[in-house]
């Protein structure tokens, strides 16, 4: 990454000022974490070229080969603890139009923290927030982009599910404009959701979403049961309807979208 060339060319007034970067790192998260509890500023982003556990929910792990962009930013919002998700759709929204509008792919949001194209994963966010007397100090928001990574790296079972936006163009992208393009976009949503609250963020997400109006599966606490993904309350919480007629609210869990699977 050419870090001199993104900073001569991003626009934000504060995120991305400063990148921290470094090419190997644990993960970026844990990183911007540190920095975060030492007095970072709002705005600023680790970067790092590859990550040696990188990681997802769960602590799942996170597949993060050379050619990716795998960046964290540190924010300070406005919100209850229970509202940080908010921070996760705000990022899939400003993710998926991004990739449209630079590369006119088709790329969708997956509740809750999956961009996909063409069915397949290109992106998973992770927003971890670090709490004082019930208040949000800081809240991390990573995102991990398979900008050019070779899929061939990523074992099978990961592969049959992803995609990186090389693979789907049939060419590099210049990571240096998708992160510049990308954190505009970021800051822009962010301060929508602290002067307008979450409302037009949510908006935007149910229109980009690849998962309302379909079956899905959803695993949920060591649970699982199927239903049409009918809507999204007002806090991002999915409302299934069940295969008995009944609705159940989800805040927490994984989706699959039965009519996309690979
Ligand atoms: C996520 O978790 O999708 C959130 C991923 C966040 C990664 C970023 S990279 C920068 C920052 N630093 C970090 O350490 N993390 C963040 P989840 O929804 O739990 O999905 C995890 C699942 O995605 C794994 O269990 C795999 O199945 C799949 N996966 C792993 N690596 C992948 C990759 N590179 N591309 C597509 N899918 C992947």
């Amino acid at each position: 990454m050419r870090i001199a060339e993104v900073e001569a060319r991003l626009k934000t007034s504060f995120v991305g000022k400063p990148i921290v970067y470094y090419p190997q790192v644990s993960s970026t998260n844990e990183v911007a974490k540190q920095l975060a509890r030492e007095g970072a500023a709002e705005g600023t982003v680790v970067l790092a070229e590859t990550q040696t556990s990188g990681h997802g929910r769960l602590r799942r792990k996170w597949f993060s080969p050379k050619g990716g962009l795998w960046f964290s930013l540190i924010l300070h919002p406005k919100l209850e603890p229970t509202r940080l998700p908010q921070l996760t759709f705000m990022t899939a929204a400003a993710t998926a139009k991004t990739i449209k509008d630079m590369y006119g792919l088709k790329a969708g949001i997956k509740w809750p923290n999956d961009v996909l194209v063409n069915r397949r994963k290109v992106c998973g966010i992770l927003t971890e927030g670090c709490m004082i007397n019930g208040k949000v100090k800081f809240a991390v928001v990573g995102v991990g982009v398979n900008a050019n990574i070779n899929l061939e790296e990523l074992p099978l079972t990961v592969r049959k599910r992803a995609t990186s936006l090389k693979k789907e163009l049939g060419k590099p992208v210049s990571r240096e404009e998708l992160l510049c393009r990308l954190l505009l976009r970021m800051e822009n949503a962010y301060l929508t959701l602290q002067r307008e609250g979450f409302s037009p963020i949510l908006e935007e997400v149910k229109s980009l979403s690849v998962f309302l109006g379909e079956r899905v599966k959803i695993a949920s606490f060591g649970e699982c049961f199927v239903g049409l993904a009918e809507n999204l309350d007002g806090d991002g919480a999915l409302v299934v309807r069940l295969e008995n007629g009944t609705r159940r609210k989800v805040v927490v869990g994984d989706l699959e979208v039965l009519s996309l699977e690979p």
